[in-house]
């Protein structure tokens, strides 16, 4: 098993340039901290071109492609996050929603805060690979933080 399985698991999620617009960021982190899921990285930024053109590679020949990369993931600062916590990959996608905010439950981030496909609020990794594989990209190893949560030991 990986460094990063059992309660070390890892996520990334970003919330997106219209979540960031709409002033949603203090929500969002809110629901994962009140989960019981650990911060360990987050930075607000604007995502650059080379960065969305990796991020993105799997969607490369998807019609949307240049619509998602250019006129909304690069159109203003996203906040980057990597959370840890017990099948967080998981757990954080049905905190999410469904891709298209129309299928996702009330409860949910897209569920609530969304109704566009096209500005869905917040990405999160569709699996443990993806995650590591985002995290890497995203976050440098020094800027993802070690630290004791003194909290988990009631909340596990
Ligand atoms: P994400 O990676 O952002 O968490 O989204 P996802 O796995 O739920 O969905 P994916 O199919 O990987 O699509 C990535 C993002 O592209 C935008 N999208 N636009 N028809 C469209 O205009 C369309 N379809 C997808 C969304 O922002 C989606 O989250």
């Amino acid at each position: 098993p990986s460094a990063w399985s059992g309660v070390n698991e890892r996520t990334f999620l970003a919330v997106k340039p219209d979540g960031c617009q709409r002033r949603l960021v203090g929500e969002i982190i809110r629901r994962f901290e009140r989960k019981g899921f650990r911060l360990v990285a987050m930075k607000l930024m604007q995502a650059s071109e080379t960065l969305l053109k990796d991020h993105y590679i799997a969607l490369r020949d998807r019609p949307f492609y240049n619509r998602l990369k250019d006129l909304y993931m690069g159109s203003g600062p996203v906040v980057a996050m990597v959370w840890q916590g017990l099948d967080v990959v998981k757990t954080a996608r049905l905190m999410l929603g469904e891709t298209n905010p129309v299928d996702s439950l009330p409860g949910t981030i897209r569920g609530d805060f969304g109704v566009d496909v096209s500005r869905n609020v917040i990405h999160g990794s569709d699996s443990r690979e993806s995650a590591q594989r985002e995290i890497s990209l995203w976050f440098r190893p020094d800027e993802i933080v070690c630290w004791q949560d003194h909290a988990e030991r009631w909340i596990y």
